[in-house]
């Protein structure tokens, strides 16, 4: 929630009474407020690159695509929406694509997201229903992490399950990933697997578990079906051939299979790491198969949990966002898209499926679709085979984006921009993980001209010839609508229930409380946990095990590409980084792209910490900084998903990753493509500071820092540059300024720009990375230091003598740097609770704490008696 200062500016935080995050909130929530600003917001539609009104460019948008559907017919049409969006701007785009254009082309960023995990949930239950609650953390007795780095993605859900254990010690948490993550700190077990075998691990469990007759047989026979086939299917997967198969030490894996056998609750929570896959949806039933057969579901602390990550992914599914489904929980089938056309009153309604993500860029690329309209997502960035995905864009007749930034990699290829309203600025609902329900409030104005993305898609829809089924006046009529839909014919078919809350007025939508779904006569005040009496969504009521032969990813590693890339999050950026770039504090963490290696695998490569290293496939290549990391594993390869072509030069991971899809889900195996690494040699590296915009220089690598109010790059070249000066008057303007200049050894340079006694730019170029205070040079901007020493400091990226820098970031919250956290450590502060309540690092959201054990550990010294 917002909190409005005395100075007209807002303050973010969270709602204590909130179910979810009884008041916690991440960092990127607590720095929310920073990203509020208008700075590169998009204000105004623009057409063709020019600013015009609204019902200029709704009916350009209208024209346009009505041309398109005349010539070429609807399948040459699509929408490409995201799980950002609200469920009633989503329920909007949906009607308008499937029931009145008449083709299914609209599909989400959320098939990037969370396709498999809808998947196996339809496969085992009959229904994409997610069986459980948050609340199921604080009662498990063991916690299965699996694909998942809780602690940077889901901070908030791992602060819960923290305390959870403070209070219970008993309880168990395993983390099953490749790599040793924040996540693992803590953790009673590391299960770091090879990339793409977890289908093994639980078909290993599953069998294990039934020769120790550790299975709910009682369980199986009432309310499941196809056990003896998947038995038969795991019975091959012995605890030794699983240590062979996934990489992993006999005695690790038994490990695993005996805290199962040992402990009465058993919640899974599974993330991307399942769901980014080839196999990503058998991968989920493979989760789901032990469960089922374990009888741990429907039960407190028990079950299979998909955590979904965007703030509107379940809403997404809850209204058919995706090309496979309709609205409401509904499918292709006959009987479904009558009752959808008639509730409707559809003229034409889509009957077969549409194009899923990458499969509708392909459709872009070949000309088959003609015009894509772009809603709150970045495809030319998180989309695999990226490079494609720009160039289908850069040709294709007709682009629409709605976005609420001006400059995205994707808007820059728009013909036409529309200004959406952000959060902060918008109502509506969106919903979790756990299937809870939560209203959106503004409490901004509205920016410019941006509007809500459901009047923009209503308007378009009028202007299509469609005005009476868009004539919303208010995102409560959609909500109605939604409503009344998901219970209309339903007798208890379709899980997605809402039917109680169709007859809201205005004025309790706009106080709804939290509610979990189903919410309908049986379930008025919403249900926390589903299937609870046995009973499943097949028409039998019966749940499905699905035998599950597994496979390693689509892409082997090769002679030619020997290493695996996988790619993430990490703990202080969103995605595309459109809005989470824009706050200083949040680049403060991690301020480069980066590419985690083994060091094993680096020596031989000649690959150092620090160094520049270009990764290629045969799909795309880019820069990063080498990290080495003994965490990683051998022949894997760690790279964030977030930089984009606005933040550096050359580091849209994306345009590495092959399209390659899981069969069943169309789902892209992100977590995996077969990669090449090697040194990127540069002739000098440097970093600028300066008071005016510039734009970085072509042909040379280069990182955006965010700052407060300097620009701040970090570059190296690989060509040798001898005058240093002109350079910098080439690229960034010295007209005016006075330089003071420092020659070093080995063709290093500085130089401290000066206008009427302020600093203007400061620049450090050396052989290899400069190492720097940035933070002594930020401040020299605000207070331009006057002594000699202190300018000398200045000039060589030092702090001034008697000062100590706050070194790199580790509370993000609360600002705290390294160096004061050794500080106290040093002085005694050998816990993070009391470097807590020194420094008040790691007291809001809570994701730097295993950092701070690290420093603690690296730098708690023995007190002598
Ligand atoms: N800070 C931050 N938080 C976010 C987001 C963000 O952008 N930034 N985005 C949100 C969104 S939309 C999402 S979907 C979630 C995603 O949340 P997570 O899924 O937790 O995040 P990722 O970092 O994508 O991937 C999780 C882990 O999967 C591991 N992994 C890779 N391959 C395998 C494998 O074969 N098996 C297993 N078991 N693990 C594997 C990776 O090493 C990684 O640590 O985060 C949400 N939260
Ligand atoms: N290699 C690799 N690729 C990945 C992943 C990975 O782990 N590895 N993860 C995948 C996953 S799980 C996800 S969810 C995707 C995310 O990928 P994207 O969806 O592309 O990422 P975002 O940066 O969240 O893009 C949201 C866009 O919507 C805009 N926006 C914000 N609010 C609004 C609004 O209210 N209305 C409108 N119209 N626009 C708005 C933002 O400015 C931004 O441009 O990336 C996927 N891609
Ligand atoms: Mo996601």
């Amino acid at each position: 929630m917002a909190i409005a200062e005395q100075n007209g500016t807002f303050s973010v935080a969270g709602d204590p009474n909130h179910p979810a995050n009884q008041g916690r909130l991440c960092v990127k929530g607590s720095a929310l407020a920073e990203t509020l600003d208008l700075d590169g917001r998009l204000l105004h539609p623009q057409l063709d690159g020019q600013n015009v009104g609204w019902s200029q460019a709704l009916d350009a948008v209208a024209e346009r695509f009505s041309r398109i559907i005349a010539q070429h017919g609807p399948q040459a049409v699509a929408f490409y929406a995201s799980g950002q969006l609200l469920t009633e701007d989503y329920y909007v785009a949906n009607k308008l694509m499937k029931g009145y254009i008449g083709a299914a082309n609209i599909d989400t960023n959320s098939r990037l997201c969370m396709a498999s995990a809808v998947v196996g949930y339809k496969r085992a239950f009959g229904g994409d229903a997610v069986p459980c609650s948050y609340q199921d953390i604080e009662l498990a007795d063991l916690v299965i992490l699996c694909g998942s780095n809780t602690a940077w993605a889901h901070p908030v859900a791992y602060q819960r399950l923290s305390a959870a254990r403070r209070r219970r010690p008993q309880m168990k948490v395993v983390v099953i990933d490749p790599r040793e993550t924040a996540t693992c700190d803590g953790a009673d077990l590391h299960l770091p697997l090879r990339p793409g075998s977890d289908a093994a691990l639980f078909n290993g469990a599953l069998h294990w578990l039934a020769q120790q007759q550790r299975l709910d047989q009682d369980f199986l026979q009432r309310h499941t079906l196809g056990a003896s086939a998947t038995l038969a299917a795991a019975a091959s997967w012995t605890p030794a051939r699983v240590a062979e198969f996934c990489g992993l030490p006999l005695n690790a894996v038994m490990a695993f299979y005996r805290l199962l056998a040992g402990t009465e609750n058993w919640l899974t929570l599974y993330s991307m790491g399942i769901n980014q896959s080839s196999s990503g949806a058998d991968k989920c039933n493979a989760i789901i198969n032990l469960h089922l057969a374990g009888g741990r579901i429907g039960k407190p602390g028990c079950g299979p949990f998909s955590i979904t990550g965007q703030p509107n992914a379940m809403g997404g599914r809850e209204v058919g966002g995706l090309a496979n489904q309709l609205a409401a929980h509904m499918g292709f089938s006959a009987a479904d898209t009558d009752r959808l056309q008639r509730f409707w009153r559809s003229p034409q309604m889509a009957r077969q499926p549409g194009l899923n993500a990458v499969a509708l860029f392909r459709a872009v690329a070949a000309g088959q679709v003609k015009a894509v309209w772009i809603m709150g997502t970045n495809p030319v960035v998180s989309l695999p085979d990226a490079d494609v995905v720009r160039q289908a864009l850069k040709d294709c007749p007709l682009v629409v984006v709605s976005d609420v930034m001006a400059a995205t990699d994707t808007a820059a290829l728009a013909h036409i921009r529309l200004p959406a309203l952000a959060w902060g600025e918008k109502e509506g609902s969106v919903s979790n993980s756990e299937r809870c329900i939560s209203r959106q409030r503004a409490f901004l104005p509205a920016p410019g001209e941006a509007k809500a993305d459901w009047w923009i898609i209503s308007q378009v829809a009028a202007r299509m010839g469609f005005a009476d089924a868009f004539a919303y006046q208010h995102p409560a009529d959609i909500f109605c609508e939604h409503a009344a839909l998901s219970g209309f014919e339903n007798h208890g078919s379709r899980a997605f229930d809402i039917s109680g809350l169709a007859a809201y007025s205005r004025q309790q939508w706009y106080q709804m409380p939290p509610m979990q779904w189903p919410i309908n006569r049986q379930h008025p005040q919403g249900c926390r946990r589903l299937f609870a009496d046995g009973r499943f969504l097949h028409a039998d009521g019966k749940a499905r095990l699905l035998p599950i032969t597994p496979r390693l990813p689509h892409s082997a590693p090769s002679a030619q590409y020997p290493l695996v890339l996988n790619t993430g999050r990490i703990r202080d950026q969103w995605h595309t980084m459109t809005r989470t770039g824009k706050a200083a504090r949040l680049m403060r963490h991690i301020s480069e792209p980066f590419c985690e290696i083994h060091p094993q695998d680096a020596v031989p490569l000649g690959i150092d910490d620090g160094h520049l290293v270009r990764l290629s496939s045969p799909h795309g290549w880019m820069i990063a900084r080498a990290q080495l990391s003994a965490g990683q594993r051998r022949g894997s390869l760690f790279v964030p998903m977030h930089w984009n072509a606005q933040f550096t030069a050359q580091g849209r991971v994306d345009s590495l990753i092959p399209p390659v899809v899981d069969a069943d889900s169309g789902q892209p195996e992100s977590k995996h493509a077969p990669v090449r690494v090697s040194r990127w040699h540069s002739r000098w590296q440097a970093e600028i500071f300066l008071r005016h915009a510039a734009a970085p220089p072509r042909g040379v690598y280069w990182s955006r820092v965010t700052q407060q109010s300097v620009n701040h790059f970090i570059m190296a070249g690989q060509q040798q540059i001898d005058d240093w000066p002109a350079w910098l008057q080439q690229h960034f303007g010295l007209d005016g300024l006075t330089l003071q200049i420092a020659e070093l050894a080995q063709r290093g340079f500085h130089a401290i720009g000066w206008r009427q006694g302020e600093v203007q730019l400061a620049f450090y170029s050396r052989r290899y990375a400069p190492t720097l205070d940035r933070s002594a040079i930020l401040a020299a901007f605000d207070h331009a230091p006057h002594t000699g020493p202190q300018r000398l400091a200045l000039l060589g990226g030092r702090s001034a003598p008697g000062q100590t820098a706050p070194g790199a970031t580790v509370c993000s919250c609360f600002g705290v740097g390294e160096n004061r956290i050794i500080a106290a450590i040093r002085q005694g502060c050998h816990s993070a609770a009391t470097l807590g309540e020194q420094l008040q690092c790691g007291t809001n959201c809570g994701s730097c704490l295993p950092e701070l054990k690290k420093l603690i550990q690296q730098h708690a010294t023995q007190r002598v008696a």
